[in-house]
Formats: C-alpha cells, structure tokens, sequence
C-alpha cells in the first residue's frame, strides 16, 4: 500500500503546476499566526523597564522586564564593534533553543559608557563609536532607540511584545518601527518584488518564513519557499539601517506602511529571541554589516561560473558523454554537465546505477578530457535497506528521531527513508566521509561539484506540509521546529566539510543547494528552485537574486527556461540573455518537459542563445573580480540601484552587476521597444550591447527599441571593464587567455577599474594571499593606463593584454555620443600582447606600471 501510494505522489508530482495552497497552511490555519496577528496587547501585559535596576555583565547590559501580569523577562544589550548591537528577551524560569552554526564568529560586546536619567530612561553610549547611542525607555510598554548622530534610526518596540510559553507553545512576538524609512527590504526567499509590500491590512498573508519544497510556486506571492533569512532593511535616502532575527523556527511578518514609519512585526515559532540591529548609513555599510555577522563566500573555482548544462536526468553515461558534443559542436561553451537523482542506484546516494553508468570513472575522463566537469546530486534522505551501506552505518544515532526515540522514517525518492540529523557533528562527520574518492566509488577530482536537494527537508507526506514534522527530536533532544530552517544550511556545512577533506583541503569546494539559511553563502551557491517556463517567472528572478544578494547569498541563480512545462521560443532566448547577468548559470528542466539544449532549436535561435553564453564567458574576468571583493569585504555582486545610488529606488527588471554594468535585458513577450531608466545624477552609461556606445544621462529614461537579438546592457562612464574577448569551449580553455580593457571615460576623461585572478581552483588566495589584484586608471593627461598592484603575491601570474578599448564622450548636435578608439600597440608600437605586466613589475621592483597610448 505504502509502496503504491509513493508511486501516486511520484508519478503526480511533477504535474503539480501551480503551488498547492492547500498543502501549505496560510496564517489563519496556523494557530500562533492567527493569534499573535491580531492580537491586541492589553495594557495588563505591557511590559515596563526597570531601568534603575540595570546590571553590566562582560559588556553585556541586563535590564528586567516585567507587566502587571507579574511576567518577568529579561531584556539583555549588547553592543558591537562596527556599529552594531545585540538585543535579546530571555524568560526567567523557561529555557529556549539557542541558534548555533550561523553566526561566523563571536561576537563579544564592546564596552559601553551607561547611565540613567531620572526613572525613564538608560543610556549607552558605544565607547568605540560615540555617536551609537542606544535608549532604553522604561515606562510600560518599554521601548528601545538605536540612534546614530542622534537621530533614532531604529525602534525596538515593547507594544507588540509578547512571549509564551507553555507545554504546547513557544511563541513570540515583536515589532521593529524603522523611523524615516520610505521602504522596507529582506526577508528572503519569496517570489516577490524587491521592495516589501504592505501585509498587515491583512489582504495578504504575512511574509512566511519557512523552508519548503514548494515546486510551481506562486509569483508575487509572501508564501513561503525554499530558504530563509530573517532580515529587514529600512531604507530612506538619508539612511538605512536593518535587523536579523538570529532565530531558525518557523515566521510570519506582517509589514505596514500605514503608521508614521514603517514596520515589521515578527511572529516566531519558537527559539529565542536573539536580534541583531545593524546601523549602517548606508545600504553598502549595512550590507557590510550583515556579511559580517553571517560570513562571506570563498572564491568559487573558475568554471563555477560558467554556463552549466542540467536536466532531470541525463539517464546514461553515453547521453552525458553526447550532449558535451552536441553543446561542442554547436560551439556552446559549457563549463559543467549535472547528474540528477537517476544516476543513482534506486536513489541510493553516493552509488551510481550500474546499467546506466557502467563505467563512471571512464565518462569522467572523457569530460575531463574536454576541460567539463561533473556536478552530481546527493539529497539529505537515505533509503531504509540494511543492504545499503550508508543507511546501515548511520541508523543507530544519526538520523532525526521521534520523540520516542525511534527514527523518523518518512516517504521520498528511495522509497522509505531516513534523514542525517545534520545538527549532530558526528552525523556530519560521518556524512562527509562518504564523499572520499574511496567510499564514493567512481568519483574522480573530475566531479567537482555537489548538489544538495530536496534539504528544506522535502518529505512526500501531506499532513506535515512536506517537511519534517516538527516535533521530531535532534541532537541534545531538540525539537526540529527549533531548526526547521538550518537543515539545509547544516547540510551543505557537512557537505562542504566532506569535499575539503576529500581534496586534502586543496580545492575550493562548489556546492548547490535549494535550501539555504542566512550564512549558506559560506557553504553553497544556492538556486530559486522549482521555477515555470512561464513569462511570469523570468522577470522574478531578478528581484529573488537581488534579494539574496543584498543578504549575503551572492551566488544565485534560476532554472534556465524555468523547470516545470516547455519555454516558448521567445522565452528562452530571453531567459538566456537575462540570465547571464545572473551568479550562477545553469539551464535544467524537469523529465517530463521537453528537451531543451542550446542545439536542439533553430539556426536563428542558436544564435541567440550562443551569443548570449559567449557574453557571459567575455565577462569572467568581472565576475570573478566581484566574487573576490565579496570575499574581501562582504560586498553584493548584484545590486539594485538603490546600493549604489541611494536616493534611487529599486527598479526590479533591471540590475546592476557590480558598480560598473547595468542590465536590462527584455523580460517580457512581444515588446518591441522597452523602457531602460538610467540611475545617478552625475553618471553617464555607454551602451554596450548594440557597439553604438551610446551615452545615456544618469536620472533619465528612454525607450529602446529591441528585436529578439536585442538584450540591452551598459557601461557606467568612469569605469574600466576587464574582458576576455575570445569565448571558447570552457572556462579552463581561457583561463591563459589575454585581456580586453574596456576604459570608459567619464566626462572629465577618468576612469578606473579593478582585476583580479588567481590558480582559479585553491584556496592559496587565502593562505598564503598568492593572487594578483589590481587597478587600472586612465590618466588623462598623459593619454596612458596605469596599472597599480594593490596587493597579493602576484608572482608566477601573466596577464596580458591584447587590446585596450577607449570610450570617451563627445558632443554631436548637442547631444552626448561616444567615440570608440581601439589600440592593440602602445605609443611606441609595441604590441600589447607581449608586455608581460606581472613580469616587467618585478624587473623594475615596482608596484606600478604605465602604458602609453
Ligand atoms: O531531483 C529531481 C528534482 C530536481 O531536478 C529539481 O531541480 C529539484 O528542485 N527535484 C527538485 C525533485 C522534485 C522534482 C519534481
């Protein structure tokens, strides 16, 4: 019976086309949603702050809580370097789960100047920031201020604070008002816009946080999907400040524009209330602030970011070892071709069906051979067979548990299964062991990546909304309601831990996964999941991406052509020309949606989708010098306007890559011109996709005229845009490949631009700081580019350029044009290909080079 009704949901699934409301409860079904939404706090239960009563311990501020009621509470202050603070309400007499793994490091308070005034009111005064001033105010409902060159920025609000906790529940409940703020951002992931919308008029559900395999889902929509990150940025043009619920359970947050400032009003499962308030000025410092807290990525390997070819499933190693072909005859560059859960034996992870993959070593060297790698799938269920190794070595005490002790036991892909208690170290321990090369037989160094599905986790079983129920037990007996959002992001923390160990720490692990936390960046590239081959969800991408950049998770993409049902011929060329400003790049599509590779489509759509590969392989060198300075500092890859131009709003079609590119690509049907809106008051951009190197005012719109060739993207003016212009089969085909600069000059005749590489696969960047990072500057008056090593060991490293671009602004009947000049030679005739930088730098013991023009 169990077996037959596996067989129903397996086969149905994938005919599920638009998300099941059904399936996942909205607010009004989810008891402590409906009580905490409109509950009005009585006075009764406002709590007031005895503030005369505060106490410092190690920096930390407590000040007691309590209401008539005679509730006590807690109310504890820290403050952190870099302006930032930590604010937690803790019961008496009750304990809650405290979130471990997420945060990147301590963060210990800093030491603070306090001091009451009258019975109202607490001072502290961050002692390595002086103009970080916090309030506690202490007269019922107590409220607490966060200002920055005294003006309150921030207010933790004690109106809606409410906190239960009994046998049956764990709630609570809170509201952060945002003073000035025009509009409110975070609260990854949705398929939303990326400026929150109002919800507590109650026409919608509140945002719901809650990880879920939700395939199909709902454009516009605050339901839940697939990952979690508990922030809320307010912005204004003056300033930006932000909060993260450092909390896994399961939330709901109302947002409402309809008060003096805006609000987020958080509703928690349960966990602890453990909020981190971020008071950078701007959306860069604030952004800088949250990738402090919750990490960086590390360099991906090169190919990461090239095109990845995927499909549920490629069936056999001869169809693998075709479609690398096909894509090399159809002269596709490719960097990867993915595994899906049919490369397994019964779904059995980390074995390989043997009548389908006969010899997997040999396919592998058969990619490697074309410079392709392999990304395989490994999914958090393990199918319950004593004959199965990686089962029977786990089933004693690794797995998630019912509260009775017994293994969870639940239905997936493999039939019955059981899931690693990721939250357990030794689980993990033992989980990454099975990645060796000799456990995992027949994987090489050639699979070189890792994909993590189905880890929200998806459990096909209805009556607990397809996850795991909450009350099973981890580690330590915690409730998995405790985690609920983490499993996903200790998934990839083990598997990441698995892929270091197998390469001896020597490589740079590439994970996927489709659940993800704040601080999976440190782990993984994570993707949108279960998208549709419809208009509707092509333009979403970008606001999902952006969103997740702005929150850490730099390395985003989406299912090219959109998983479910078939892309019409218009969508997919558009999806190609659109996704390729995106992090991660990769077309997948479910079994039974037709095939769709670059070179099974027409001659003139070909063209299309091979232009628009070839473009994203020519702007590596950006990508790659953007992933570093994430790396260095925390920063987003892609942008939305109002990061860089923070009196501009977003504009969801369009994006920013990095500070230099901006994208507009088409992003919806049957248009023959679009509207492109320039961001900057005192920028110009070249267009860059037509070569007119058109000028475009920055605070202007216009209409662009477009056919099915047309992606529109430009250059800020003021920029210098590192390329490799020769597009070949793979990433690792060019990684010796010389450069292309592309200077931009502003109007005054400046530009500068930044260039980074390394091995492209270690982490010696790192240890033992062995990359090359440097600027390039126009300098006008001597008509040259100067190159300047900012720092790293750049020894062993060649760039060399071929060709130096420069756009510069003129004026035709009034108007701004650009003017392209071209040189392949310096001013003395020497060609550029053979000045060999790193090596001339060295001769003149110089960190510093001109070249004249
Ligand atoms: O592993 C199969 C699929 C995968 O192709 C897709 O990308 C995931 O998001 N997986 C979901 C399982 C469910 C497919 C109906």
């Amino acid at each position: 019976m169990q077996r037959l009704l596996l067989l129903l949901l397996v086969c149905l699934t994938p005919f599920v086309f638009s998300a099941d409301n059904n399936l996942y409860k909205n607010c009004s079904r989810v008891p402590f949603c409906t009580t905490m939404r409109y509950q009005e706090v009585n006075k009764f239960f406002y709590f007031s702050a005895d503030i005369m009563s505060y106490a410092v311990t190690d920096n930390v501020v407590t000040v007691p809580l309590s209401n008539l009621n005679g509730d006590e509470l807690d109310l504890q202050i820290s403050v952190l370097s870099g302006r930032k603070a930590r604010v937690k309400v803790l019961e008496k007499n009750h304990s809650r789960y405290e979130l471990q793994d997420v945060l990147d490091k301590d963060f210990p308070a800093i030491s603070t100047v306090h001091a009451t005034t009258e019975e109202r009111m607490l001072f502290l005064i961050s002692q390595e920031d002086t103009n970080f001033i916090i309030h506690v105010n202490g007269p019922a409902p107590f409220s607490v201020e966060f200002l920055y060159d005294t003006q309150v920025e921030l207010v933790l609000r004690g109106d809606r604070l409410v906190m239960t906790n009994n046998d049956s529940s764990q709630a609570f409940s809170f509201d952060v008002e945002f003073e000035e703020a025009q509009k409110l951002y975070g609260l990854h992931h949705h398929a939303y816009n990326l400026g929150l919308g109002e919800t507590a008029d109650g026409t919608v559900d509140p945002f719901h946080l809650k990880n879920f395999d939700t395939p199909s889902y709902d454009v516009g929509s605050t339901m839940a999907l697939y990952g979690a990150v508990p922030v809320v940025y307010g912005h204004s043009s003056k300033w930006t400040s932000g909060v993260f619920l450092h909390n896994a359970a399961q939330q709901w947050i109302d947002i409402t524009y309809a008060e003096s400032n805006p609000i987020a009003y958080f509703m928690v499962e349960s966990g602890t209330f453990d909020l981190f308030v971020m008071m950078g000025r701007t959306p860069k410092e604030i952004v800088r602030q949250f990738t402090d807290l919750t990490g960086k990525a590390h360099m991906p390997q090169l190919w990461a970011l090239g095109y990845h070819q995927c499909r549920y499933s490629y069936m056999t190693q001869e169809e693998v070892k075709n479609v690398v072909a096909y894509m090399d005859q159809g002269d596709f560059p490719m960097d990867a071709i993915w595994l899906d859960i049919d490369y397994t034996d019964e779904k059995k992870y980390f074995t390989w069906n043997k009548e389908t993959f006969t010899d997997p070593e040999e396919m592998q060297r058969n990619l490697s051979s074309t410079n392709r790698k392999l990304v395989t799938i490994i999914d958090p269920h393990y199918k319950v067979d004593d004959n199965y190794p990686v089962y029977a070595g786990a089933k004693d005490d690794l797995f998630v548990k019912w509260p009775n002790g017994s293994n969870f036991e639940g239905n997936c892909w493999p039939g019955l299964a059981s899931w690693f208690d990721f939250l357990n170290p030794e689980a993990r321990d033992y989980y990454a062991s099975w990645f060796s090369y000799e456990k995992f037989v027949g994987s090489t160094e050639v699979l070189a990546g890792i994909w993590n599905d189905m880890n929200e986790p998806s459990i096909f079983d209805a009556q607990f909304e397809n996850t795991m129920p909450s009350e099973t037990v981890h580690i330590g007996d915690v409730l998995h309601r405790d985690v609920h959002n983490i499993y996903g992001f200790l998934q990839t923390k083990a598997t990441h831990q698995g892929l270091i160990q197998r390469d001896n720490g020597t490589k740079r692990p590439f994970i996927l996964t489709r659940s993800h936390f704040a601080g999976s960046q440190r782990y993984a590239a994570m993707w949108t999941g279960d998208n549709l081959a419809r208009w509707s969800h092509l333009p979403i991408t970008y606001p999902e991406c952006v969103n997740s950049n702005m929150l850490g998770l730099v390395f985003c993409g989406a299912d090219v052509g959109g998983f479910n049902e078939n892309p019409t011929e218009q969508l997919i060329q558009r999806w190609y020309q659109a996704a390729i400003w995106l992090p991660f790049f990769r077309q997948h599509s479910a079994s039974n949606a037709e095939r769709r590779e670059p070179y099974l489509f027409s001659e003139e759509i070909q063209n299309v989708i091979r232009n628009a590969i070839k473009l994203r392989y020519k702007h590596l060198p950006v990508w790659y010098t953007l992933f570093y300075e994430h790396t260095r500092y925390g920063d987003p890859i892609l942008r939305p306007f109002f990061y860089e131009y923070p009196e501009f709003f977003e504009q969801d079609d369009h994006v920013l890559v990095g500070s230099d590119i901006l994208a507009r690509p088409v992003l919806e049907p049957d248009v023959t011109s679009i509207t492109v809106i320039f961001p900057g008051s005192n920028t110009n951009w070249y267009r860059a996709d037509d070569e007119s190197w058109s000028v475009h005012k920055g605070n202007t719109s216009e209409e662009v005229d477009v056919d099915i060739s047309t992606s529109p993207y430009y250059y800020r003016a003021g920029s210098i845009i590192p390329r490799k212009d020769r597009a070949r089969k793979s990433s690792t085909d060019m990684q010796n490949d010389p450069l292309t600069i592309y200077v931009n000059l502003d109007e005054n005749g400046n530009a500068q631009g930044r260039y980074y590489q390394d091995d492209y696969e270690s982490f010696k960047y790192s240890t033992d700081d062995i990359y090359l990072y440097a600027t390039f500057t126009y300098i006008p008056a001597s008509h040259g580019i100067q190159i300047l090593i900012i720092d790293g060991n750049s020894e062993g490293f060649a760039p060399v350029l071929q060709e130096i671009v420069v756009h510069s602004i003129t004026e035709v009947s009034g108007k701004a044009a650009g003017v392209q000049s071209r040189y392949t030679t310096n001013s003395e005739g020497i060609p550029l290909s053979s000045i060999d930088i790193v090596a001339q730098l060295k001769k003149m013991r110089s960190n510093e080079m001109m070249i004249f023009l």
